[in-house]
């Protein structure tokens, strides 16, 4: 197949999603179009069938703001027609599904099908804003197909918008050869010179993300165990964060580490995952723990507990409850035994229901579907 993916190419769940996607489709020999403003996250190798069109947009005085999205519908319908695509796929409703839905506009007959694939926030913040509401609702219909990360994300998007269209979960995934428990891990040492355990969160530290709880949490549990907390990322509460290490006397436990590249180097250090978000509609961070053999606390009104099985790879525990959150981590961190269990069963789980083949796959067969429709 010919196939064109937009998608939000700065750090960030969706992006990773869309490129991690856009290379395993081009590895099963598909042509792929990568089309955005910046070269996507994660797209680090060269790959014969994997393009990249930039696109540009004008810096004009009357334009106070750059027409961003007009610009990328234009790119869209420039490449759908040279390189004959057969469906253009959208990552994130907003702007990326009313460019799809532009581009096929200006192509007509013989324009490629949309697909889009709704991530999260673009649901339970963007969309249901007022100002975007009805054109993320019209832009969801508009689209050929519709896939969500989690049946959680569905829920939410059919109670939100009562939209009427072929909607499919599909989960992410995770390549569990990237991804792997590896405790020879020379960082550990560096991190927990005296065998402290390692306490990790990985987000792009939005308001959602409750960092405050995270703190709090990993106050709780090393005031139980030693332990350091690994912060991985950055977003607008990284400074509120570091004044709450700071006002917990907690600054030589805890270490910042910004945004991270390759976190599968880092992720198998440690001992527990802590994703208390007020919204999450899957957690790609916690899967990625997960396949790593690390155990995963995160809110049980999320999307979370389709991939965390509570009480066998993590707890799922109720939004904001950081003394039953550093409780269970405790429990965990001081039982070697049980941490092991929980550790080889958050493997599994990702190798069986999550790898990355099988869920590809997935969206081969959808996008096949479509097609004959
Ligand atoms: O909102 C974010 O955290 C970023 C956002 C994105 O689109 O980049 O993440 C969403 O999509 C990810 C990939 O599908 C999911 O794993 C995240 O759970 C989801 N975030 C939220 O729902 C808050």
């Amino acid at each position: 197949m010919r196939i064109g993916i937009t998608c939000h190419p700065v750090t960030g769940g969706s992006g990773v999603v869309a490129s991690e996607l856009g290379i395993a489709l081009a590895e099963r020999g598909h042509q792929v179009h990568l089309v955005s403003y910046e070269l996507p996250v994660r797209v680090d190798r060269f790959l014969e069938n994997l393009y990249y069109h930039q696109v540009e947009v004008s810096v004009y005085p009357l334009f106070k703001y750059p027409p961003y999205t007009l610009a990328l519908a234009a790119k869209l319908a420039e490449v759908a027609k040279t390189w004959k695509l057969d469906l253009l796929h959208a990552h994130y409703a907003i702007p990326h599904a009313t460019c799809c839905y532009l581009a096929r506009v200006m192509l007509g007959d013989g324009a490629p099908k949309i697909i889009t694939t709704l991530h999260g926030t673009d649901i339970t913040l963007v969309g249901s804003d007022k100002s975007f509401y009805e054109i993320t609702k019209f832009s969801i219909e508009a689209s050929d197909g519709v896939t969500c990360v989690s049946n959680y994300l569905k829920e939410e998007m059919c109670r939100e918008f009562d939209v009427c269209v072929d909607t499919r979960v599909i989960y992410n995934f995770v390549d569990t050869d990237r991804y792997k428990p590896d405790g020879s891990c020379e960082f550990r040492r560096n991190i927990a010179p005296n065998g402290e355990k390692i306490v990790m969160h990985v987000s792009n530290f939005r308001p959602l993300k409750r960092i405050g709880d995270v703190v709090d949490t990993f106050r709780l549990i090393r005031s139980g165990t030693s332990s350091k907390l690994l912060m991985i990322g950055e977003g607008p509460e990284l400074a509120s964060a570091r004044e709450l290490v700071a006002q917990y006397h907690l600054k030589d436990d805890v270490v910042f580490l910004g945004n991270q590249e390759n976190i599968e180097h880092i992720l198998p250090i440690g001992d527990l995952l802590l994703l208390p978000s007020e919204h999450e509609s899957f957690g790609l961070a916690a899967l990625e723990a997960l396949a790593c053999g690390v155990p995963v606390i995160g809110t049980s009104h999320t999307g979370i507990p389709e991939l965390v099985d509570n009480g066998k790879s993590g707890y799922t525990l109720p939004l904001g409850d950081t003394e039953t959150m550093a409780k269970k981590g405790l429990e965990l961190l001081s039982n070697p035994e049980k941490h092991k269990r929980f550790s080889e069963y958050a493997r599994k789980s990702v190798v069986d229901r999550f790898q990355q083949d099988m869920i590809v796959k997935q969206y081969e067969d959808y996008y096949e579907e479509i097609l004959a429709k």
